[in-house]
């Protein structure tokens, strides 16, 4: 956690496994058309995290940096939003290295392209600034209910 917070958080994988864990039960939705329903996901939520953040009073925006230099942006509402979670675990097992293992996030209220796998970093910042996908071409707030898809 780092950007606009008064102090930055580093948690090991270790670490996140001890905090207090929950679960979402949610649908993804990728933007090239494909669902998988009903995904059973186990970890941290965000809010669970942020208790251990103090933000700055200017942080509105977050981006989420995955491995390979992947990310995705979104609205902090968003990533506080109490069904957004890090994800240890999918339908009852480790996530498998396909599907983010050791972490990923998961943001069920937008398209999959913002559930960014194998997370390193949340960085907070002042203003909307595109992720990877985002960059190119993929819209960048990304209501699947809304079939927001790509910025053109
Ligand atoms: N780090 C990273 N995260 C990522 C992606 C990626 O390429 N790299 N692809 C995204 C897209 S477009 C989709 S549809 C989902 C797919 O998740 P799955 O592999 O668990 O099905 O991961 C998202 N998270
Ligand atoms: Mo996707």
């Amino acid at each position: 956690m780092f950007g606009l917070v008064e102090e930055q958080l580093r948690l090991s994988w270790e670490e996140l496994s001890n905090l207090p864990q929950s679960e979402v039960f949610a649908d993804m939705h990728c933007v090239v058309h494909w669902s998988r329903f009903d995904n059973h996901w186990e970890g941290l939520l965000a809010t669970e995290l942020m208790k251990r953040v103090k933000l700055r009073p200017e942080a509105r925006h977050v981006m989420v940096h995955g491995e390979n230099n992947h990310t995705a942006n979104l609205p902090i509402s968003d990533f506080l939003r109490p069904t957004t979670i890090f994800a240890l675990r999918h339908n009852g097992a480790l996530l498998t290295a396909e599907h983010g293992y050791p972490l990923r996030l998961v943001v069920p209220n937008l398209y999959a392209y913002k559930s960014v796998k194998w997370v390193r970093g949340i960085e907070f910042l002042d203003r909307e600034s595109p992720g990877l996908w985002e960059f190119n071409g993929y819209h960048i707030y990304g209501d699947p209910f809304k079939e927001q898809r790509s910025s053109s």
